[in-house]
């Protein structure tokens, strides 16, 4: 067991040497894989040979030694937002991710009115004014407000949430653009879902290519990361 961790730990080692632009080690691979010393050794030695590769590339020949795949661990992440307001409206907002790809988001809101509200990322988790203060719409990229499909949106614009008669609405949205790390990382920031419908950017209105016309904040809420 404890070889085996110490296994990983080298593999480790190896990912980084190999991401790095002077790694072209692999190139060099004799058959070493008769040597005698149990595999641990031989990984062993090889982590240390790693740090110095750059400058002495040929000792990374024991890399031919090492099991072939080397896997990167997967890295999921989890948030998750609470939303209140200043009306009956509440739900909670859960978002995960699994390395770089699309962020899943499940939302479950209670007391709104039936039909459609808009649903954003705001750019600030900052709730001391209510839901006023969390800013506009999450646009790192500085591009006008539009539908989720759209290439020119915010970040934050996840378009709207429907509710039914009993004013419930429950919704997964996958989405590309909405990281839960990285420099475009939404943790800290807020959810927002309001008393009207989002028309996407194509109401015609003065606000629709800034929030899509969406009136009020009913409910706000900051996410936060959260255990697995
Ligand atoms: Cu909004
Ligand atoms: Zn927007």
């Amino acid at each position: 067991m404890q070889a085996a961790l110490a296994a990983m730990a080298v593999h480790t080692v190896f990912a980084a040497a190999a991401a790095a632009p002077t790694a072209h080690y692999s190139l060099f691979f004799p058959a070493v894989s008769s040597a005698p010393s149990a595999s641990f050794s031989l990984h062993s030695s090889f982590s240390g040979l790693a740090l110095k590769a750059s400058t002495r590339p040929f000792l990374s020949l024991s890399a031919a030694a090492a099991p072939k795949p080397l896997s990167v661990v997967a890295a999921t992440k989890k948030a998750v937002a609470v939303l209140k307001g200043t009306s009956s409206v509440e739900g909670v907002v859960t978002l995960t991710q699994e390395d770089d790809g699309p962020t899943t988001v499940k939302v479950r809101v209670t007391g709104l009115t039936p039909g459609k509200h808009g649903f954003h990322l705001h750019e600030y988790g900052d709730t001391t004014n209510g839901c006023i203060s969390t800013g506009p719409h999450f646009n790192p990229k500085g591009l006008t407000h539009g539908a989720p499909e759209d290439e020119v949106r915010h970040a934050g614009d996840l378009g709207n949430i429907v509710a039914n008669a009993e004013g419930v609405a429950e919704v997964t949205i996958v989405d590309n653009q909405i990281p839960l790390s990285g420099p475009n990382s939404v943790v800290g920031r807020a959810f927002v879902v309001h008393e009207l419908e989002d028309d996407l950017g194509k109401g015609g209105h003065e606000l629709s290519l800034s929030t899509g016309n969406a009136g009020g904040r009913l409910a706000c809420g900051v996410l936060g990361l959260t255990p697995l």
